[in-house]
């Protein structure tokens, strides 16, 4: 067994359970004329994290650890986007509208695609998912049963939508989850913070928080 220095207290793990999740590191909510900013946000915070979950995947990589990068898109048909999500806010261009990246948050355009820095390796895990938890109408559950995961890291944005809600609905099917701090953000700081606070709290509710250099130490101690 193995241990991360985390909150609200040590995060033991055996090593061939462990599995990294990266959420949704596309351009559509990274870069300038995607769905992020489409939605009024002010997308340049996020991109910040970018080498720190660059470090992170070159650490599991190392380690020869199953890594699972998830993508929030859906079908060119739209038939796997719900009215409720499509109708959703009074954004200018909506799921499915052409911007500057092709259209917005659909599987194949340019916005879609995983940053460049952060791109899949060969053998590496791509799970599209049409919501904001991974879990949702994917075999996410069936992929980390087969590799017989039981421990998870988090990394990716946003902080209180995709990554929050996949943390949650892991913990709830058994898993011991843990975000990574500064391989995470948020378009709204204090959510971040919060988000982190309210998984911790409770004697970890819903898993565990490290900074990436813990997890990396813990990866080659
Ligand atoms: N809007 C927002 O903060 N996030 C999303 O819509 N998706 C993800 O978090 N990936």
């Amino acid at each position: 067994m193995k241990q991360i220095q985390a909150a609200p207290y040590p995060f033991d793990f055996d090593p061939a359970t462990l599995g990294l999740i990266v959420i949704d590191m596309q351009r559509d909510f990274i870069e300038p004329g995607g769905f992020g900013a489409s939605l009024g946000n002010d997308v340049s915070r996020l991109g910040a994290i970018v080498p720190i979950v660059q470090q992170l995947l070159e650490g599991f990589r190392r380690s020869g650890l199953t890594i699972i990068h998830t993508r929030e898109c859906h079908r060119p048909d739209l038939s796997d986007l719900p009215l409720s999500k499509q109708n959703r806010g009074a954004a200018d261009l909506r799921i499915g509208d052409v911007g500057p990246m092709g259209r917005l948050l659909i599987a194949g355009e340019q916005g879609a695609e995983i940053v460049p820095a952060l791109a899949p390796k060969s053998g590496e895990i791509v799970l599209d998912k049409p919501g904001k938890g991974a879990f949702c109408r994917t075999n996410l559950e069936e992929i980390l049963l087969d590799k017989k995961l039981q421990h998870l890291v988090l990394a990716g944005v946003t902080t209180e939508v995709c990554v929050q809600t996949t943390m949650r609905e892991a913990n709830d099917r058994g898993f011991d989850c843990l975000v990574a701090t500064d391989a995470t953000d948020s378009y709204f700081p204090a959510f971040k913070t919060a988000t982190i606070e309210m998984i911790t709290a409770q004697g970890g509710i819903v898993g565990w928080a490290a900074p990436t250099n813990n997890i990396l130490e813990a990866l080659n101690a």
